[in-house]
Protein backbone atom coordinates (compact mmCIF):
# COMPACT_ATOMS: atom_id res chain seq x y z
CA UNK A 1 0.00 0.00 0.00
CA UNK A 2 1.32 3.20 -0.99
CA UNK A 3 0.34 7.10 -0.36
CA UNK A 4 -0.01 10.06 -2.59
CA UNK A 5 4.10 10.48 -2.79
CA UNK A 6 4.45 6.82 -3.72
CA UNK A 7 5.97 5.99 0.01
CA UNK A 8 5.06 2.80 1.66
CA UNK A 9 1.49 4.12 4.08
CA UNK A 10 2.52 4.41 7.44
CA UNK A 11 -0.05 3.75 10.11
CA UNK A 12 -0.39 4.54 13.78
CA UNK A 13 -2.25 2.07 16.30
CA UNK A 14 -3.68 3.38 20.14
CA UNK A 15 -4.29 0.19 22.03
CA UNK A 16 -1.82 -2.09 19.15
CA UNK A 17 -1.60 -4.29 22.74
CA UNK A 18 -5.48 -4.76 22.87
CA UNK A 19 -6.98 -7.58 20.98
CA UNK A 20 -8.18 -5.53 17.94
CA UNK A 21 -5.04 -3.89 17.81
CA UNK A 22 -3.29 -6.74 17.34
CA UNK A 23 -4.79 -8.39 14.56
CA UNK A 24 -4.71 -4.88 12.90
CA UNK A 25 -1.30 -4.90 13.18
CA UNK A 26 -1.22 -8.19 11.68
CA UNK A 27 -3.54 -7.04 8.78
CA UNK A 28 -1.28 -3.73 7.87
CA UNK A 29 2.30 -5.64 8.34
CA UNK A 30 0.35 -7.53 5.22
CA UNK A 31 -0.71 -4.99 3.37
CA UNK A 32 2.77 -3.24 3.48
CA UNK A 33 2.61 -0.71 6.26
CA UNK A 34 5.28 0.53 8.20
CA UNK A 35 2.72 0.01 11.35
CA UNK A 36 3.64 2.31 15.25
CA UNK A 37 1.97 1.50 18.19
CA UNK A 38 1.46 3.00 21.59
CA UNK A 39 1.92 0.97 24.65
CA UNK A 40 1.50 2.27 28.12
CA UNK A 41 4.07 1.27 30.29
CA UNK A 42 3.25 -1.46 32.92
CA UNK A 43 5.30 -3.11 35.29
CA UNK A 44 5.10 -6.87 33.83
CA UNK A 45 5.27 -7.00 29.87
CA UNK A 46 1.80 -6.37 28.27
CA UNK A 47 2.56 -7.32 24.47
CA UNK A 48 2.14 -10.59 24.60
CA UNK A 49 -0.62 -10.37 21.90
CA UNK A 50 1.91 -8.76 19.55
CA UNK A 51 5.33 -10.59 20.28
CA UNK A 52 5.18 -12.77 17.65
CA UNK A 53 5.37 -9.64 14.74
CA UNK A 54 8.03 -7.78 16.66
CA UNK A 55 11.35 -7.65 15.31
CA UNK A 56 14.37 -5.66 16.39
CA UNK A 57 13.49 -2.01 15.65
CA UNK A 58 16.92 -2.05 14.58
CA UNK A 59 17.22 -4.15 11.92
CA UNK A 60 16.67 -2.72 8.37
CA UNK A 61 13.61 -5.28 7.35
CA UNK A 62 11.93 -3.62 10.42
CA UNK A 63 8.31 -2.40 9.99
CA UNK A 64 6.49 -2.36 13.33
CA UNK A 65 7.53 0.16 15.94
CA UNK A 66 6.25 0.44 19.51
CA UNK A 67 6.37 4.12 21.62
CA UNK A 68 5.52 4.99 25.46
CA UNK A 69 2.39 7.05 25.34
CA UNK A 70 -1.34 7.15 26.92
CA UNK A 71 -4.18 8.49 25.95
CA UNK A 72 -4.07 10.84 28.50
CA UNK A 73 -1.40 12.51 27.81
CA UNK A 74 -1.97 14.58 25.45
CA UNK A 75 1.17 16.34 24.56
CA UNK A 76 2.92 12.97 23.75
CA UNK A 77 0.09 11.89 21.50
CA UNK A 78 0.80 15.25 19.82
CA UNK A 79 4.46 14.95 19.77
CA UNK A 80 4.31 11.12 18.58
CA UNK A 81 1.76 12.01 15.60
CA UNK A 82 4.07 15.35 14.47
CA UNK A 83 7.16 12.88 13.95
CA UNK A 84 5.55 9.88 12.52
CA UNK A 85 3.61 11.41 10.14
CA UNK A 86 0.62 8.83 10.28
CA UNK A 87 -0.91 8.45 6.59
CA UNK A 88 -3.73 6.92 9.17
CA UNK A 89 -4.34 6.82 12.49
CA UNK A 90 -6.43 4.05 14.38
CA UNK A 91 -7.90 5.25 18.24
CA UNK A 92 -8.62 1.49 19.13
CA UNK A 93 -7.07 2.57 23.00
CA UNK A 94 -9.56 2.98 25.42
CA UNK A 95 -10.81 1.62 29.07
CA UNK A 96 -13.13 -0.87 27.18
CA UNK A 97 -14.94 -3.11 30.09
CA UNK A 98 -18.32 -1.82 30.82
CA UNK A 99 -18.53 -2.94 34.29
CA UNK A 100 -15.44 -1.41 35.04
CA UNK A 101 -16.66 1.52 34.02
CA UNK A 102 -19.27 1.69 36.77
CA UNK A 103 -16.05 1.11 38.82
CA UNK A 104 -14.00 4.03 37.32
CA UNK A 105 -16.15 6.38 35.84
CA UNK A 106 -13.50 9.14 35.80
CA UNK A 107 -10.64 7.31 34.23
CA UNK A 108 -12.77 6.11 31.93
CA UNK A 109 -14.14 9.68 30.47
CA UNK A 110 -10.43 10.43 30.52
CA UNK A 111 -9.15 7.55 28.69
CA UNK A 112 -12.37 6.86 26.38
CA UNK A 113 -13.70 10.21 25.76
CA UNK A 114 -10.69 12.20 25.95
CA UNK A 115 -8.27 10.21 25.17
CA UNK A 116 -10.25 10.19 21.52
CA UNK A 117 -10.43 13.93 21.60
CA UNK A 118 -6.11 14.29 22.24
CA UNK A 119 -6.43 11.71 19.24
CA UNK A 120 -8.53 14.20 17.00
CA UNK A 121 -6.30 17.40 18.24
CA UNK A 122 -3.02 15.74 17.28
CA UNK A 123 -4.51 14.43 13.78
CA UNK A 124 -5.64 18.19 13.12
CA UNK A 125 -2.36 19.56 13.92
CA UNK A 126 -0.80 17.09 11.42
CA UNK A 127 -3.38 17.21 8.81
CA UNK A 128 -2.22 20.97 8.28
CA UNK A 129 0.89 20.09 6.78
CA UNK A 130 0.32 16.67 5.26
CA UNK A 131 -3.02 14.67 4.97
CA UNK A 132 -4.08 11.88 7.60
CA UNK A 133 -7.00 9.62 8.27
CA UNK A 134 -8.65 9.11 11.59
CA UNK A 135 -10.41 5.45 12.67
CA UNK A 136 -12.65 5.97 15.95
CA UNK A 137 -13.49 2.66 17.61
CA UNK A 138 -16.86 3.79 18.44
CA UNK A 139 -19.01 1.20 20.15
CA UNK A 140 -22.24 -0.65 19.92
CA UNK A 141 -22.84 0.05 23.45
CA UNK A 142 -23.74 3.70 22.61
CA UNK A 143 -27.52 2.31 21.19
CA UNK A 144 -27.63 1.08 25.43
CA UNK A 145 -31.54 1.02 25.79
CA UNK A 146 -32.05 0.29 22.12
CA UNK A 147 -34.90 2.97 20.31
CA UNK A 148 -34.35 0.56 17.87
CA UNK A 149 -33.88 -3.63 16.59
CA UNK A 150 -31.90 -3.68 14.55
CA UNK A 151 -29.72 -0.75 14.90
CA UNK A 152 -28.10 1.49 11.92
CA UNK A 153 -26.22 4.61 11.49
CA UNK A 154 -29.35 6.62 12.40
CA UNK A 155 -30.27 4.69 15.60
CA UNK A 156 -30.19 7.65 18.33
CA UNK A 157 -27.91 6.80 21.03
CA UNK A 158 -28.84 5.99 24.63
CA UNK A 159 -26.08 5.16 26.40
CA UNK A 160 -26.20 3.06 29.77
CA UNK A 161 -23.14 2.97 31.29
CA UNK A 162 -19.83 5.43 31.97
CA UNK A 163 -18.54 3.77 29.09
CA UNK A 164 -21.09 4.00 26.69
CA UNK A 165 -21.31 7.83 27.86
CA UNK A 166 -17.32 8.31 26.96
CA UNK A 167 -18.20 6.67 23.54
CA UNK A 168 -20.62 8.82 22.69
CA UNK A 169 -18.36 12.10 23.28
CA UNK A 170 -15.77 10.57 20.91
CA UNK A 171 -18.50 9.63 18.69
CA UNK A 172 -19.67 12.78 18.33
CA UNK A 173 -15.94 14.63 18.20
CA UNK A 174 -14.96 12.67 15.87
CA UNK A 175 -17.79 13.92 13.62
CA UNK A 176 -17.25 17.41 15.13
CA UNK A 177 -13.68 17.27 13.28
CA UNK A 178 -14.97 15.88 10.04
CA UNK A 179 -17.08 18.75 9.95
CA UNK A 180 -14.84 21.66 11.55
CA UNK A 181 -11.26 21.13 9.63
CA UNK A 182 -12.43 18.73 6.80
CA UNK A 183 -10.65 16.30 9.13
CA UNK A 184 -10.74 12.62 7.20
CA UNK A 185 -12.38 10.38 10.44
CA UNK A 186 -14.74 8.30 10.65
CA UNK A 187 -16.34 6.11 13.15
CA UNK A 188 -16.50 2.56 12.76
CA UNK A 189 -19.55 1.48 15.26
CA UNK A 190 -18.68 -1.96 16.03
CA UNK A 191 -21.01 -4.34 17.61
CA UNK A 192 -19.03 -7.02 19.82
CA UNK A 193 -16.05 -8.73 18.42
CA UNK A 194 -14.25 -11.51 20.22
CA UNK A 195 -11.39 -13.87 19.49
CA UNK A 196 -8.70 -16.12 20.83
CA UNK A 197 -7.31 -12.84 21.90
CA UNK A 198 -10.00 -11.46 24.08
CA UNK A 199 -9.71 -10.02 27.42
CA UNK A 200 -10.49 -12.92 29.67
CA UNK A 201 -12.53 -10.76 31.77
CA UNK A 202 -15.16 -10.28 28.95
CA UNK A 203 -18.17 -12.88 29.16
CA UNK A 204 -17.00 -14.78 26.18
CA UNK A 205 -13.41 -15.85 26.58
CA UNK A 206 -14.35 -15.63 30.33
CA UNK A 207 -16.98 -19.22 29.36
CA UNK A 208 -14.50 -20.11 27.05
CA UNK A 209 -11.35 -20.38 29.52
CA UNK A 210 -13.36 -21.90 32.01
CA UNK A 211 -15.64 -24.73 30.02
CA UNK A 212 -11.38 -26.03 28.78
CA UNK A 213 -10.42 -25.68 32.13
CA UNK A 214 -13.46 -27.50 33.79
CA UNK A 215 -12.93 -30.30 31.22
CA UNK A 216 -9.49 -30.89 32.11
CA UNK A 217 -10.20 -30.98 35.83
CA UNK A 218 -8.24 -27.68 36.85
CA UNK A 219 -11.73 -25.77 37.95
CA UNK A 220 -15.15 -27.01 39.31
CA UNK A 221 -17.68 -23.49 38.81
CA UNK A 222 -17.92 -20.88 36.46
CA UNK A 223 -19.73 -17.77 38.17
CA UNK A 224 -21.70 -15.35 36.01
CA UNK A 225 -23.90 -12.63 35.98
CA UNK A 226 -27.21 -11.59 33.87
CA UNK A 227 -27.17 -14.80 31.08
CA UNK A 228 -30.50 -13.28 29.48
CA UNK A 229 -28.57 -10.44 27.78
CA UNK A 230 -28.39 -10.71 24.11
CA UNK A 231 -25.55 -10.16 21.61
CA UNK A 232 -24.42 -9.77 18.30
CA UNK A 233 -21.13 -11.38 18.39
CA UNK A 234 -18.36 -11.53 15.26
CA UNK A 235 -14.97 -12.42 15.27
CA UNK A 236 -12.48 -9.99 15.97
CA UNK A 237 -10.19 -10.74 13.20
CA UNK A 238 -13.11 -10.08 10.48
CA UNK A 239 -14.02 -6.83 11.86
CA UNK A 240 -10.10 -5.36 11.97
CA UNK A 241 -10.83 -5.66 8.10
CA UNK A 242 -13.76 -3.52 8.23
CA UNK A 243 -12.00 -0.80 10.17
CA UNK A 244 -9.50 -0.55 7.71
CA UNK A 245 -11.81 -0.09 4.25
CA UNK A 246 -13.28 2.75 6.11
CA UNK A 247 -9.74 4.43 5.88
CA UNK A 248 -9.59 3.65 2.40
CA UNK A 249 -12.85 4.68 0.93
CA UNK A 250 -12.80 8.02 -0.98
CA UNK A 251 -15.19 9.65 1.44
CA UNK A 252 -15.17 9.65 5.44
CA UNK A 253 -18.30 8.64 7.15
CA UNK A 254 -19.77 6.34 9.97
CA UNK A 255 -19.87 2.52 9.79
CA UNK A 256 -22.11 -0.27 11.77
CA UNK A 257 -19.97 -3.33 11.66
CA UNK A 258 -22.01 -6.61 12.44
CA UNK A 259 -23.39 -10.10 12.19
CA UNK A 260 -26.92 -9.30 11.99
CA UNK A 261 -27.97 -12.06 14.37
CA UNK A 262 -28.01 -11.58 18.03
CA UNK A 263 -27.79 -14.79 20.71
CA UNK A 264 -28.09 -14.92 24.58
CA UNK A 265 -25.40 -15.47 27.03
CA UNK A 266 -27.09 -19.37 27.30
CA UNK A 267 -26.93 -20.12 23.74
CA UNK A 268 -23.08 -18.64 24.08
CA UNK A 269 -22.90 -21.12 26.64
CA UNK A 270 -24.43 -23.64 24.75
CA UNK A 271 -22.54 -23.51 21.80
CA UNK A 272 -19.22 -23.69 24.47
CA UNK A 273 -19.69 -26.27 26.30
CA UNK A 274 -21.73 -29.03 23.77
CA UNK A 275 -18.03 -28.22 21.67
CA UNK A 276 -16.57 -30.07 24.79
CA UNK A 277 -19.52 -32.72 24.82
CA UNK A 278 -20.73 -31.42 28.41
CA UNK A 279 -23.71 -29.41 30.13
CA UNK A 280 -23.08 -25.77 30.90
CA UNK A 281 -26.01 -25.81 34.00
CA UNK A 282 -23.62 -28.40 35.59
CA UNK A 283 -21.51 -25.81 36.34
CA UNK A 284 -22.80 -22.46 35.97
CA UNK A 285 -23.84 -20.58 39.20
CA UNK A 286 -25.01 -16.97 39.37
CA UNK A 287 -22.56 -14.16 41.19
CA UNK A 288 -24.24 -10.75 41.76
CA UNK A 289 -21.15 -8.91 41.54
CA UNK A 290 -21.17 -9.53 37.85
CA UNK A 291 -24.52 -7.53 37.13
CA UNK A 292 -24.67 -4.22 36.22
CA UNK A 293 -26.11 -0.71 37.79
CA UNK A 294 -28.15 -0.86 34.54
CA UNK A 295 -27.62 -3.08 31.52
CA UNK A 296 -28.26 -3.63 27.72
CA UNK A 297 -30.68 -6.18 26.73
CA UNK A 298 -30.47 -6.52 23.17
CA UNK A 299 -27.81 -5.74 20.55
CA UNK A 300 -28.31 -6.47 16.78
CA UNK A 301 -27.23 -5.01 14.47
CA UNK A 302 -27.83 -3.96 10.69
CA UNK A 303 -24.35 -3.38 8.50
CA UNK A 304 -26.29 -3.41 5.36
CA UNK A 305 -24.12 0.09 4.64
CA UNK A 306 -20.48 -1.36 5.26
CA UNK A 307 -21.52 -3.94 3.00
CA UNK A 308 -23.19 -1.90 0.13
CA UNK A 309 -20.38 0.79 0.13
CA UNK A 310 -17.28 -1.00 1.37
CA UNK A 311 -18.22 -4.45 0.38
CA UNK A 312 -17.61 -5.57 4.24
CA UNK A 313 -19.19 -8.82 5.09
CA UNK A 314 -18.74 -11.02 8.64
CA UNK A 315 -17.19 -14.41 8.00
CA UNK A 316 -17.77 -16.12 11.00
CA UNK A 317 -20.88 -17.73 12.93
CA UNK A 318 -21.49 -17.31 16.28
CA UNK A 319 -21.54 -21.12 16.75
CA UNK A 320 -18.03 -21.08 14.85
CA UNK A 321 -16.69 -18.56 17.13
CA UNK A 322 -17.54 -20.00 19.95
CA UNK A 323 -15.76 -23.43 18.77
CA UNK A 324 -12.62 -21.58 17.69
CA UNK A 325 -12.23 -19.87 21.12
CA UNK A 326 -12.68 -23.16 22.85
CA UNK A 327 -10.05 -25.01 20.56
CA UNK A 328 -7.80 -22.46 20.80
CA UNK A 329 -8.53 -22.80 24.77
CA UNK A 330 -8.44 -26.20 25.46
CA UNK A 331 -4.75 -26.25 24.10
CA UNK A 332 -3.68 -23.46 26.67
CA UNK A 333 -5.93 -25.72 29.33
CA UNK A 334 -3.88 -28.79 27.97
CA UNK A 335 -0.41 -26.85 28.49
CA UNK A 336 -1.61 -25.91 31.79
CA UNK A 337 -2.67 -29.46 33.22
CA UNK A 338 1.16 -30.45 31.89
CA UNK A 339 2.49 -28.27 33.76
CA UNK A 340 0.81 -28.84 37.07
CA UNK A 341 1.53 -32.70 36.67
CA UNK A 342 5.22 -31.49 36.38
CA UNK A 343 4.77 -30.02 39.49
CA UNK A 344 2.87 -32.38 41.46
CA UNK A 345 5.73 -34.71 40.25
CA UNK A 346 8.39 -32.34 41.65
CA UNK A 347 7.00 -31.77 45.12
CA UNK A 348 6.33 -35.44 45.50
P1 LIG B 1 -8.93 -4.19 24.63
O1 LIG B 1 -8.49 -5.57 24.26
O2 LIG B 1 -9.43 -3.91 25.98
O3 LIG B 1 -7.70 -3.21 24.30
C1 LIG B 1 -7.68 -1.89 24.76
C2 LIG B 1 -6.35 -1.28 24.43
O4 LIG B 1 -6.34 0.07 24.93
C3 LIG B 1 -5.15 -1.98 25.10
O5 LIG B 1 -4.08 -1.97 24.20
C4 LIG B 1 -4.87 -1.09 26.29
O6 LIG B 1 -3.54 -1.17 26.75
C5 LIG B 1 -5.14 0.27 25.67
N1 LIG B 1 -5.35 1.32 26.65
C6 LIG B 1 -6.17 1.32 27.72
N2 LIG B 1 -6.07 2.48 28.39
C7 LIG B 1 -5.15 3.22 27.74
C8 LIG B 1 -4.60 4.50 27.95
N3 LIG B 1 -4.96 5.26 28.97
N4 LIG B 1 -3.66 4.95 27.08
C9 LIG B 1 -3.27 4.18 26.02
N5 LIG B 1 -3.77 2.97 25.77
C10 LIG B 1 -4.69 2.49 26.63
O7 LIG B 1 -10.07 -3.69 23.61
P2 LIG B 1 -10.48 -4.27 22.17
O8 LIG B 1 -11.50 -5.31 22.35
O9 LIG B 1 -9.27 -4.54 21.38
O10 LIG B 1 -11.24 -3.00 21.57
C11 LIG B 1 -10.54 -2.01 20.84
C12 LIG B 1 -11.36 -0.72 20.84
O11 LIG B 1 -12.64 -0.96 20.26
C13 LIG B 1 -11.64 -0.14 22.23
O12 LIG B 1 -11.66 1.25 22.11
C14 LIG B 1 -13.04 -0.65 22.55
O13 LIG B 1 -13.68 0.21 23.47
C15 LIG B 1 -13.66 -0.62 21.18
N6 LIG B 1 -14.74 -1.56 20.92
C16 LIG B 1 -14.55 -2.89 21.19
C17 LIG B 1 -15.55 -3.80 20.88
C18 LIG B 1 -15.37 -5.27 21.14
O14 LIG B 1 -16.39 -5.98 21.16
N7 LIG B 1 -14.15 -5.77 21.29
C19 LIG B 1 -16.75 -3.35 20.30
C20 LIG B 1 -16.89 -1.99 20.04
C21 LIG B 1 -15.88 -1.10 20.32
P3 LIG B 1 -3.08 -2.32 27.80
O15 LIG B 1 -2.83 -3.56 26.96
O16 LIG B 1 -1.84 -1.75 28.38
O17 LIG B 1 -4.20 -2.51 28.78
O1 LIG C 1 -18.56 -9.46 27.45
P1 LIG C 1 -19.12 -8.25 28.08
O2 LIG C 1 -18.41 -7.69 29.24
O3 LIG C 1 -19.27 -7.18 26.91
P2 LIG C 1 -20.14 -5.84 26.78
O4 LIG C 1 -20.52 -5.28 28.08
O5 LIG C 1 -21.23 -6.12 25.80
O6 LIG C 1 -19.07 -4.84 26.14
C1 LIG C 1 -18.22 -5.26 25.08
O7 LIG C 1 -18.84 -4.99 23.85
C2 LIG C 1 -19.06 -3.59 23.58
C3 LIG C 1 -19.74 -3.51 22.21
O8 LIG C 1 -21.13 -3.54 22.37
C4 LIG C 1 -17.72 -2.90 23.57
F1 LIG C 1 -17.90 -1.58 23.27
C5 LIG C 1 -17.06 -3.03 24.93
O9 LIG C 1 -15.77 -2.42 24.87
C6 LIG C 1 -16.89 -4.52 25.23
O10 LIG C 1 -15.96 -5.05 24.32
O11 LIG C 1 -20.64 -8.52 28.52
C7 LIG C 1 -21.59 -9.02 27.61
C8 LIG C 1 -22.85 -9.40 28.37
C9 LIG C 1 -23.38 -8.28 29.29
O12 LIG C 1 -24.78 -8.22 29.15
C10 LIG C 1 -23.03 -8.77 30.70
O13 LIG C 1 -23.93 -8.33 31.71
O14 LIG C 1 -22.55 -10.50 29.23
C11 LIG C 1 -23.14 -10.26 30.49
N1 LIG C 1 -22.43 -11.06 31.51
C12 LIG C 1 -22.96 -12.04 32.26
N2 LIG C 1 -22.05 -12.52 33.11
C13 LIG C 1 -21.13 -10.90 31.85
C14 LIG C 1 -20.90 -11.83 32.88
N3 LIG C 1 -20.16 -10.08 31.40
C15 LIG C 1 -18.93 -10.19 31.97
N4 LIG C 1 -17.93 -9.40 31.51
N5 LIG C 1 -18.65 -11.08 32.98
C16 LIG C 1 -19.61 -11.91 33.48
O15 LIG C 1 -19.37 -12.70 34.39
Amino acid sequence: MSNASGNPKTALITGITGQDGSYLAELLLEEGYFVHGIVRRSSTFNTDRIDHIYTDPHNADARLFLHYGDLTDGQNLTNLVLNIEPDEIYNLGAQSHVRVSFDNPVYTVQTTAVGALNVLEAARQLNRKKPTRVYQASSSEMFGDVLETPQTEKTPFQPQSPYACAKVYAFHQTVNYRHAYDLFACNGILFNHESPRRGETFVTRKITRAATRIKLGLQEKLYLGNLDAKRDWGYAKDYVRGMWLMLQHDTPDDYVLATGETYTIRQFLDYTFEHLELDWKDYVETDPRYFRPTEVDLLLGDYSKAKNVLGWEPETSCKELAQLMVDYDLELARNEAVRATIAQGKSA
